[in-house]
C-alpha cells in the first residue's frame, strides 16, 4: 500500500480551545500565555526576521551544522525512514537533509495551516520524488494523532525536532515529550533533535534583546493576536518586552510587563493587571551536551552521535531505540 504523493490532514485547533487556554493562563495567579500563540502569520514572519538578526545565532548556527554534516547525519539515520517533523513551520531545515536522507515519506506537522500549506507546495515542487503527508495539528496536545500511514518499503520512524523548540518545555515536560516521541517511533526508531547550548549569559541575553527590536515586536504581537482573534482590548503600548537569562534555571524568560495598573476585557471577563505585573510568555531552556544526553537516556533512548558548530553554540543529537 502506498500513499498519494501529497496528503493533507486538517486538525487545526478551534478558536474556542485557544480562548480557553488564554483565559486560564491570564486568570492564574502567575499570568502566562503559551509560546505557541506567537506563531500567527505576523508572528511567524517576525520570527523569520529575528533569525536574520546578528544577535539571534541559533537558527543560522543549526543550519550551518546541518549543511556541514548532512551526509554524516543521513548516513547515521539511514534511507527510507518515515520522517515526522512536529512544528515544521516553513520546513526550511529539513530541506538540507532530504536529498541525502531520501525518506520514504515526510510528515510535517504544524499548528499554522497557511504556513503548512505553502511549505508543502514548495516541497512538492523542489523534491518531485518526495511523498508528503502534512498534518495541521497542535502537537503539544499529544503525538497520538500522528500515526503515520503504512508506507511500503519504509525502514523506521524518525522524528526531526530542530530549532531547540524542546527548550520551550519545562524539563519535566521535555522528558515527557521525549517519552512520547519514543513511543511514537517505537523499536528501531530515532530522534534527530536540535538543542541550544549553555553559554555566556550576555550572548544569550542579546539573542533575545536584538537591537532592531524584532524580538520585542514578536513578544508584543501575542497581544495584537489575542485582540484580533479573541476580541480583547489589550493596548500593546502599555506593556514592556522583558527578556533575560535566568542562570539558576538555565533558561531565557520572556515576559510582558504591565506599564501601570490596568484592566483588560476579554470574552466577557475582566482581567486586572497591577503595575509591573508580568505575563510570562516563554521559557527557552539551555542544556549542556551531557545534560541533554542524560535526559534522552532517561526517556529510554540510546544515545548516539551529536554534532556541534565550531563555536559550540548549538547541538544536534541523534538518539534511537534498539530494535
Ligand atoms: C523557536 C522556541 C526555539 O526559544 O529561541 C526566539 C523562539 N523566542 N526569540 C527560542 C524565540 C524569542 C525560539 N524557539
Amino acid at each position: 500500500m502506498t500513499v498519494r504523493r501529497i496528503r493533507f490532514t486538517d486538525r487545526e485547533p478551534a478558536q474556542a480551545d485557544i480562548l480557553e487556554e488564554v483565559l486560564s493562563g491570564l486568570l492564574s495567579p502567575k499570568k502566562r500565555l503559551p509560546p505557541k500563540l506567537f506563531y500567527d502569520k505576523r508572528g511567524s514572519e517576525l520570527f523569520e526576521a529575528i533569525c536574520e538578526t546578528p544577535e539571534y545565532y541559533p537558527t543560522r548556527t543549526e543550519i550551518g551544522i546541518l549543511r556541514d554534516y548532512a551526509a554524516e547525519i543521513a548516513e547515521t539515520i539511514g534511507r527510507n525512514c518515515i520522517l515526522v517533523e512536529p512544528g515544521s513551520g516553513n520546513s526550511q531545515k529539513v530541506q538540507l537533509l532530504l536529498e541525502t536522507l531520501r525518506p520514504a515519506v515526510y510528515m510535517p506537522m504544524d499548528i499554522s495551516k497557511d504556513h503548512l500549506k505553502t511549505s508543502v507546495q514548495a516541497l512538492g515542487a523542489t523534491f518531485p520524488w518526495l511523498h508528503v503527508h502534512a498534518m495541521c495539528v497542535d502537537y503539544s496536545a499529544g503525538l497520538e494523532p500522528v500515526e503515520p500511514p503504512p508506507v511500503s518499503g519504509a525502514s523506521k520512524k524518525v522524528v526531526f525536532f530542530p530549532g531547540s523548540t524542546i527548550g520551550n518545555f519545562e524539563p519535566g515536560d521535555a522528558l515527557a515529550f521525549l517519552r512520547r516521541v519514543a513511543s511514537l517511533v517505537g523499536p528501531g526508531g530515532g530522534l534527530l533533535i536540535g538543542v541550544d547550548l549553555k553559554k555566556d549569559p550576555t550572548v544569550l541575553h542579546q539573542a533575545y534583546n536584538d537591537a532592531q527590536g524584532l524580538t520585542r515586536e514578536f513578544n508584543l504581537n501575542m497581544l495584537h493576536r489575542i485582540n484580533a482573534e479573541l476580541d480583547a482590548d489589550f493596548d500593546p503600548g502599555r506593556f514592556y518586552h522583558y527578556a533575560f537569562y535566568n542562570p539558576r534555571e538555565s533558561r531565557i524568560e520572556m515576559h510582558l510587563i504591565s506599564r501601570g495598573a490596568q484592566e483588560i476585557h476579554l470574552a466577557g471577563a475582566v482581567l486586572r493587571f497591577a503595575d509591573g505585573e508580568s505575563v510570562h510568555t516563554e521559557n527557552s531552556y539551555k542544556y549542556t551536551v551531557e545534560e541533554f544526553r542524560k535526559l534522552a537516556r532517561t526517556a529510554g533512548f540510546r544515545v548516539g552521535s551529536h554534532w556541534l558548530d565550531d563555536g559550540k553554540l548549538f547541538s544536534i543529537h541523534y538518539f534511537d531505540l534498539p530494535s
